[in-house]
Protein backbone atom coordinates (compact mmCIF):
# COMPACT_ATOMS: atom_id res chain seq x y z
CA UNK A 1 0.00 0.00 0.00
CA UNK A 2 2.69 2.08 1.18
CA UNK A 3 4.67 1.83 -1.94
CA UNK A 4 1.87 2.40 -3.88
CA UNK A 5 1.38 5.80 -2.77
CA UNK A 6 4.86 6.27 -2.83
CA UNK A 7 4.78 5.29 -6.31
CA UNK A 8 1.73 6.96 -7.17
CA UNK A 9 3.23 10.37 -5.83
CA UNK A 10 6.82 10.02 -7.46
CA UNK A 11 4.88 9.80 -11.08
CA UNK A 12 2.87 12.93 -10.19
CA UNK A 13 6.46 14.77 -9.14
CA UNK A 14 7.91 13.75 -12.17
CA UNK A 15 5.67 14.44 -14.81
CA UNK A 16 4.99 18.07 -12.87
CA UNK A 17 8.73 18.65 -12.87
CA UNK A 18 8.63 18.17 -16.79
CA UNK A 19 6.51 21.53 -17.22
CA UNK A 20 7.35 23.46 -13.97
CA UNK A 21 10.76 23.66 -14.01
CA UNK A 22 10.98 26.77 -11.53
CA UNK A 23 9.75 24.16 -9.11
CA UNK A 24 12.47 21.88 -9.45
CA UNK A 25 15.02 25.19 -8.76
CA UNK A 26 13.01 26.21 -5.43
CA UNK A 27 12.88 22.45 -4.40
CA UNK A 28 16.97 22.33 -4.59
CA UNK A 29 17.34 25.76 -3.18
CA UNK A 30 15.17 24.83 0.08
CA UNK A 31 16.34 21.42 0.34
CA UNK A 32 19.99 23.34 0.22
CA UNK A 33 19.20 25.45 3.18
CA UNK A 34 17.26 22.17 5.28
CA UNK A 35 20.46 20.09 4.46
CA UNK A 36 23.11 22.67 5.89
CA UNK A 37 20.77 23.30 8.79
CA UNK A 38 20.72 19.55 9.46
CA UNK A 39 24.02 18.98 8.69
CA UNK A 40 23.03 16.16 6.61
CA UNK A 41 20.82 15.16 3.93
CA UNK A 42 17.48 16.67 4.39
CA UNK A 43 14.03 16.00 2.57
CA UNK A 44 11.04 18.41 2.21
CA UNK A 45 7.81 17.14 3.37
CA UNK A 46 4.54 17.91 1.18
CA UNK A 47 1.92 18.85 2.71
CA UNK A 48 -0.70 18.17 0.03
CA UNK A 49 -1.03 18.53 -3.65
CA UNK A 50 -3.77 18.95 -6.37
CA UNK A 51 -5.64 17.93 -8.88
CA UNK A 52 -8.49 19.50 -10.69
CA UNK A 53 -11.21 18.20 -13.29
CA UNK A 54 -15.09 18.99 -14.67
CA UNK A 55 -18.00 17.72 -13.30
CA UNK A 56 -18.52 15.58 -16.22
CA UNK A 57 -19.87 12.20 -14.87
CA UNK A 58 -17.02 10.03 -16.53
CA UNK A 59 -14.36 12.22 -15.61
CA UNK A 60 -15.56 14.19 -12.23
CA UNK A 61 -13.98 14.87 -8.96
CA UNK A 62 -14.85 11.62 -7.85
CA UNK A 63 -13.80 9.90 -10.25
CA UNK A 64 -10.20 10.47 -9.89
CA UNK A 65 -10.58 10.42 -5.69
CA UNK A 66 -11.66 7.00 -6.13
CA UNK A 67 -7.78 6.39 -6.78
CA UNK A 68 -7.00 8.13 -3.42
CA UNK A 69 -9.77 6.49 -1.45
CA UNK A 70 -8.68 2.46 -2.92
CA UNK A 71 -4.89 3.71 -1.55
CA UNK A 72 -6.39 4.44 2.30
CA UNK A 73 -7.62 7.78 1.62
CA UNK A 74 -10.87 9.23 3.19
CA UNK A 75 -12.64 12.36 2.34
CA UNK A 76 -12.50 15.01 5.16
CA UNK A 77 -13.02 18.59 3.56
CA UNK A 78 -16.01 20.32 1.43
CA UNK A 79 -15.48 23.82 -0.23
CA UNK A 80 -17.24 26.04 -2.51
CA UNK A 81 -16.10 28.97 -4.81
CA UNK A 82 -19.27 30.58 -5.78
CA UNK A 83 -17.86 33.08 -8.19
CA UNK A 84 -15.41 30.53 -10.34
CA UNK A 85 -17.99 27.72 -10.11
CA UNK A 86 -16.00 25.48 -8.61
CA UNK A 87 -16.65 22.92 -6.15
CA UNK A 88 -13.81 20.81 -4.00
CA UNK A 89 -13.24 18.02 -1.28
CA UNK A 90 -9.76 17.60 0.36
CA UNK A 91 -8.70 13.73 1.33
CA UNK A 92 -6.53 12.70 4.02
CA UNK A 93 -4.20 9.33 4.61
CA UNK A 94 -4.46 7.52 8.46
CA UNK A 95 -0.75 7.74 8.03
CA UNK A 96 0.21 11.31 7.94
CA UNK A 97 3.27 11.38 6.21
CA UNK A 98 1.48 10.83 3.37
CA UNK A 99 0.33 14.17 1.56
CA UNK A 100 -3.04 15.33 1.67
CA UNK A 101 -5.05 15.72 -1.57
CA UNK A 102 -6.87 18.69 -2.72
CA UNK A 103 -9.40 17.62 -5.25
CA UNK A 104 -11.76 20.64 -7.21
CA UNK A 105 -14.52 20.21 -10.31
CA UNK A 106 -15.41 23.22 -12.80
CA UNK A 107 -19.32 22.87 -12.52
CA UNK A 108 -19.81 22.90 -16.08
CA UNK A 109 -23.07 23.72 -16.19
CA UNK A 110 -22.71 26.92 -14.89
CA UNK A 111 -20.70 28.52 -17.73
CA UNK A 112 -21.66 30.00 -20.67
CA UNK A 113 -23.51 27.85 -23.35
CA UNK A 114 -19.70 28.33 -25.57
CA UNK A 115 -17.97 27.18 -22.65
CA UNK A 116 -19.78 24.29 -22.05
CA UNK A 117 -19.87 23.44 -26.04
CA UNK A 118 -15.83 23.21 -26.04
CA UNK A 119 -15.39 21.35 -22.90
CA UNK A 120 -17.95 18.87 -23.89
CA UNK A 121 -16.70 18.64 -27.51
CA UNK A 122 -13.16 18.19 -25.60
CA UNK A 123 -14.08 15.01 -23.33
CA UNK A 124 -16.49 13.66 -25.64
CA UNK A 125 -14.24 11.08 -26.88
CA UNK A 126 -13.25 9.70 -23.31
CA UNK A 127 -13.95 6.44 -22.67
CA UNK A 128 -16.11 5.61 -19.77
CA UNK A 129 -13.27 3.55 -18.20
CA UNK A 130 -10.41 5.60 -18.75
CA UNK A 131 -10.24 7.64 -15.53
CA UNK A 132 -10.25 3.94 -13.61
CA UNK A 133 -6.77 3.20 -15.31
CA UNK A 134 -3.94 3.52 -12.94
CA UNK A 135 -2.01 5.98 -14.62
CA UNK A 136 -5.36 8.36 -15.22
CA UNK A 137 -3.82 10.77 -12.44
CA UNK A 138 -1.05 12.15 -14.45
CA UNK A 139 -2.57 11.31 -18.20
CA UNK A 140 -2.43 14.94 -19.24
CA UNK A 141 -5.12 16.13 -21.99
CA UNK A 142 -7.62 13.82 -23.90
CA UNK A 143 -7.51 16.12 -26.24
CA UNK A 144 -6.62 19.07 -28.59
CA UNK A 145 -7.87 22.88 -28.36
CA UNK A 146 -7.05 25.35 -30.86
CA UNK A 147 -6.07 29.19 -29.54
CA UNK A 148 -9.26 30.09 -30.14
CA UNK A 149 -10.72 27.81 -28.07
CA UNK A 150 -8.38 28.38 -25.44
CA UNK A 151 -9.15 31.99 -25.30
CA UNK A 152 -12.89 31.40 -25.39
CA UNK A 153 -12.12 29.34 -22.17
CA UNK A 154 -9.71 31.66 -20.56
CA UNK A 155 -12.33 34.62 -20.81
CA UNK A 156 -14.84 32.72 -18.74
CA UNK A 157 -12.59 30.66 -16.69
CA UNK A 158 -9.18 30.70 -16.46
CA UNK A 159 -9.60 27.09 -14.49
CA UNK A 160 -11.37 25.83 -17.78
CA UNK A 161 -8.09 26.82 -20.03
CA UNK A 162 -5.76 25.61 -17.72
CA UNK A 163 -7.47 22.26 -17.85
CA UNK A 164 -8.00 22.65 -21.65
CA UNK A 165 -4.18 22.53 -22.09
CA UNK A 166 -2.58 20.64 -18.70
CA UNK A 167 -5.43 18.11 -18.29
CA UNK A 168 -5.02 15.32 -15.62
CA UNK A 169 -2.11 15.85 -13.47
CA UNK A 170 -0.93 17.76 -9.93
CA UNK A 171 -1.63 21.04 -10.74
CA UNK A 172 1.05 22.34 -7.77
CA UNK A 173 3.25 20.57 -4.83
CA UNK A 174 3.21 21.99 -1.11
CA UNK A 175 5.92 22.33 1.09
CA UNK A 176 4.89 21.75 4.67
CA UNK A 177 6.86 24.10 6.75
CA UNK A 178 6.10 22.68 9.90
CA UNK A 179 8.43 20.24 8.77
CA UNK A 180 11.59 22.63 8.22
CA UNK A 181 14.09 23.51 10.55
CA UNK A 182 15.70 26.64 8.99
CA UNK A 183 12.99 28.24 7.97
CA UNK A 184 10.65 29.71 10.60
CA UNK A 185 8.08 31.64 8.43
CA UNK A 186 6.30 32.01 4.86
CA UNK A 187 7.89 35.59 4.88
CA UNK A 188 10.94 34.16 5.19
CA UNK A 189 10.98 31.98 2.35
CA UNK A 190 9.01 34.75 0.26
CA UNK A 191 11.94 37.02 0.60
CA UNK A 192 14.14 34.73 -0.24
CA UNK A 193 12.26 33.17 -3.29
CA UNK A 194 12.03 36.95 -4.55
CA UNK A 195 15.60 37.56 -4.24
CA UNK A 196 16.43 34.51 -6.20
CA UNK A 197 13.80 36.14 -9.23
CA UNK A 198 11.15 33.75 -8.75
CA UNK A 199 7.82 35.65 -8.80
CA UNK A 200 5.32 35.08 -6.16
CA UNK A 201 1.17 35.12 -6.49
CA UNK A 202 0.07 38.08 -4.79
CA UNK A 203 -3.49 38.23 -5.06
CA UNK A 204 -4.93 38.33 -2.01
CA UNK A 205 -2.02 39.66 -0.43
CA UNK A 206 1.93 37.14 -0.64
CA UNK A 207 0.26 35.23 2.71
CA UNK A 208 -3.06 33.54 2.46
CA UNK A 209 -4.96 33.21 5.68
CA UNK A 210 -2.35 33.26 8.98
CA UNK A 211 -2.53 31.76 13.03
CA UNK A 212 -6.29 33.01 12.78
CA UNK A 213 -7.46 30.66 10.60
CA UNK A 214 -4.65 28.13 11.95
CA UNK A 215 -3.59 28.06 8.09
CA UNK A 216 -1.12 30.07 6.24
CA UNK A 217 -0.06 29.70 2.34
CA UNK A 218 1.62 31.04 -0.45
CA UNK A 219 2.65 30.20 -3.96
CA UNK A 220 4.72 30.64 -6.83
CA UNK A 221 3.16 31.96 -10.26
CA UNK A 222 2.73 29.49 -12.52
CA UNK A 223 5.48 29.18 -15.45
CA UNK A 224 4.74 30.15 -18.81
CA UNK A 225 5.53 26.69 -21.01
CA UNK A 226 4.98 26.90 -24.50
CA UNK A 227 2.51 24.76 -26.37
CA UNK A 228 1.48 23.11 -29.44
CA UNK A 229 -1.98 23.94 -30.22
CA UNK A 230 -3.41 22.49 -33.10
CA UNK A 231 -2.82 24.88 -35.96
CA UNK A 232 0.02 27.35 -32.85
CA UNK A 233 2.29 27.93 -30.40
CA UNK A 234 1.66 29.63 -27.06
CA UNK A 235 3.10 30.88 -24.23
CA UNK A 236 0.34 29.50 -20.95
CA UNK A 237 0.79 28.92 -17.87
CA UNK A 238 1.56 25.47 -16.54
CA UNK A 239 1.89 24.50 -12.62
CA UNK A 240 3.14 26.84 -9.20
CA UNK A 241 4.64 25.14 -6.10
CA UNK A 242 3.10 26.29 -2.54
CA UNK A 243 4.33 26.74 0.60
CA UNK A 244 2.29 26.33 3.83
CA UNK A 245 2.33 26.58 7.62
CA UNK A 246 -0.43 24.87 9.99
CA UNK A 247 -1.21 25.74 13.56
CA UNK A 248 -2.27 24.32 16.24
CA UNK A 249 -6.01 23.60 17.23
CA UNK A 250 -6.97 24.15 20.56
CA UNK A 251 -6.70 20.11 20.98
CA UNK A 252 -3.57 20.50 20.42
CA UNK A 253 -3.49 18.69 17.03
CA UNK A 254 -2.02 20.34 13.57
CA UNK A 255 -5.11 22.05 11.37
CA UNK A 256 -5.47 19.48 8.75
CA UNK A 257 -8.07 21.30 6.67
CA UNK A 258 -8.08 24.24 3.83
CA UNK A 259 -9.53 27.33 4.23
CA UNK A 260 -11.74 28.45 0.92
CA UNK A 261 -11.14 32.15 1.26
CA UNK A 262 -7.25 31.38 0.47
CA UNK A 263 -7.44 28.36 -1.82
CA UNK A 264 -9.54 31.06 -3.66
CA UNK A 265 -6.90 33.11 -4.43
CA UNK A 266 -4.16 30.08 -4.58
CA UNK A 267 -6.20 29.00 -7.53
CA UNK A 268 -5.10 32.10 -9.17
CA UNK A 269 -1.58 30.80 -8.97
CA UNK A 270 -2.26 29.79 -13.18
CA UNK A 271 -3.67 32.96 -14.34
CA UNK A 272 -2.50 34.13 -17.16
C1 LIG B 1 -6.19 24.47 -5.97
C2 LIG B 1 -6.18 25.78 -5.20
C3 LIG B 1 -6.42 25.59 -3.71
C4 LIG B 1 -5.06 25.34 -1.55
O1 LIG B 1 -4.05 24.87 -1.01
O2 LIG B 1 -5.85 26.07 -0.94
C5 LIG B 1 -5.27 25.03 -2.98
C6 LIG B 1 -5.85 24.62 -7.40
O3 LIG B 1 -5.28 25.63 -7.80
O4 LIG B 1 -6.16 23.69 -8.17
O5 LIG B 1 -4.45 24.32 -3.48
NI1 LIG C 1 -2.73 24.04 -2.44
Amino acid sequence: MHNKIDRLFSHLWQDYLIITPSAKKVHDLLEGYESKHLGKTSKLVNDHIALRTFNIEKINLDKLAAHFLALGYTEQGQYEFVEKKLRAKHFEHTDDTHPKVFISELIVEDMPFDVQQIILKMTDNISDDAAAQDNFLYSGTHWQVSPQEYDVLAAHSEYAAWMSVWGFRANHFTVSLNHMGHFQSLAQINTLLKSEGFILNSSGGEIKGGPEVLLAQSSTMADKIEVQFTNCKKLVPSCFYEFAQRYKMPTGKLYQGFVAASADKIFESTNI
